[in-house]
């Protein structure tokens, strides 16, 4: 970020005290994350998170922040209901100085800031178990808070964002037009998308068969998506809502266990480090339908493991199509590296294919034992 367009940004949003500086912060693929320090008359410091928005992946900014401030003020009520912390359980902007929740800049980029939830961690890896177990009861809990949302008010921030059949497509065209010359070296990968077509196709039967309901989701469910609180271990703020949107239930349960509960990095190229712990992910569903708090049916319960399969699968397809089409949706930090991301997914999803019937137990059981 040049340095004239810090200080148009920054002194575009309604920050209190001088400006001190700016650090790269945080793991996500998508949006530019920069934590920002002032400093006011007595020398106390404060942070900021700001954000380059990325117009490319989200076409519709304005839109995608209606969402958002609508969501946020909505769970605040809820928040403040069960005598929470509303400063702290959820997602607080700072205001542009128009008022609005974001700034376009002089270039046409779009910022949003929010306030900085200190001594807290969004992690990339699950370090204790028990961060991972918290951070199930948080996502589980978040369903249940928006289960009265009103779907049909939110906008769709990516259009087909977890429908697996157009992704299919997609991902076909892609092959085909190979505009890299990237298909020779993905070889195995592509042909074990091809052959599995019965999974992208999964859901959108089930939905078009009306057997699952759609409902207000977080759709990108990733460990370092909630934040822990250093002191107490617990999962205090779902954060990264840029795709809250009406989904699936078993979306939001299975992005969680294919980032979380695998053994390695989203990106690790040591494949035999690769698979899906069925300890965390028992920990996992333990947290989730506990905190969904019995609004769940009898059918969705039943398709977690599916979830955490489609999930997986879906991903690695993505990283694959962005590896073959140049590298253009998820940011990079190596060669290869959304086909190292790919590899890892599929390795996941061979897993599961191998402990299916594991899965399907352990599911039954917690069922047993939580959803009642
Ligand atoms: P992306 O869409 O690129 O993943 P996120 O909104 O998830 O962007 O933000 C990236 C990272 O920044 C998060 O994983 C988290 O570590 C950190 N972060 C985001 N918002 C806050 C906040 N309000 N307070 C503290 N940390 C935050
Ligand atoms: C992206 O924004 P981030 O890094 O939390 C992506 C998810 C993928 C994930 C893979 C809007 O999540 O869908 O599952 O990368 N988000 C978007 O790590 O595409
Ligand atoms: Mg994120």
């Amino acid at each position: 970020m040049e340095k004239p367009v810090v200080e148009e940004v920054i002194k575009n949003f309604r920050y209190e005290g001088t400006f001190v500086k700016k650090t790269p912060y945080g793991g996500g693929h998508i949006n530019d994350t920069y934590l920002l320090d002032f400093e006011d008359g007595d020398g106390k410091r404060s942070q900021a998170i700001l954000q380059r928005m990325n117009k490319e992946v989200f076409p519709r900014p304005a839109e995608l922040m209606e969402n958002v401030m609508n969501v946020t003020a909505y769970l605040k009520e809820r928040i403040e209901e069960r005598g929470g912390d509303p400063g702290r359980e959820t997602l607080n902007f700072i205001p542009a100085l128009d008022g609005k929740a974001y700034y376009v800049d002089s270039s046409g980029e779009y910022w949003r800031t929010y306030t900085y939830i200190t001594d807290a961690v969004g992690y990339d890896r699950v370090e204790k178990p028990e961060h991972f177990y918290q951070s199930a009861v948080a996502f589980g809990n978040f369903q249940q808070l928006l289960s009265e949302y009103p779907a049909d008010t939110l906008y769709e921030t990516i259009e087909g964002f977890h429908d697996t059949k157009a992704r299919f497509a997609v991902f076909k065209k892609a092959v085909e037009e190979d505009r890299l010359g990237r298909a020779a070296s993905a070889r195995k990968e592509i042909a074990f998308v091809l052959e599995r077509e019965d999974v992208a196709d999964y859901f959108s039967n089930l939905l078009k068969k009306g057997e699952i309901p759609l409902r207000v989701t977080h759709n990108d469910t990733k460990l370092n998506n909630v934040l822990i609180d250093s002191k107490t271990g617990k999962a205090i703020c779902v954060i990264d809502l840029d795709t809250v949107m009406p989904g699936l239930v078993m979306y939001d349960f299975g992005d969680s266990i294919r980032f979380g509960a695998s053994t390695a990095a989203e990106d690790e190229q040591d494949l035999s480090k690769v698979s899906c712990s069925m300890e965390l992910f028992e920990l996992y569903a333990r947290g989730f339908i506990k905190g969904c708090g019995g609004k769940l049916t009898k059918r969705e319960l039943e398709l977690m493991p599916m979830g955490a399969k489609v999930m997986s699968f879906e991903c690695g397809m993505r990283f694959l199509t962005d590896y073959l089409q140049g590298d253009t949706y998820f940011k990079i930090h190596r060669e290869h590296h959304n086909l190292d991301r790919c590899r890892t997914q599929f390795k996941l999803v061979e897993d599961m294919e191998e402990k299916w019937y594991t899965m399907q137990e352990i599911i039954k059981n917690v069922i047993s034992q939580e959803a009642g």
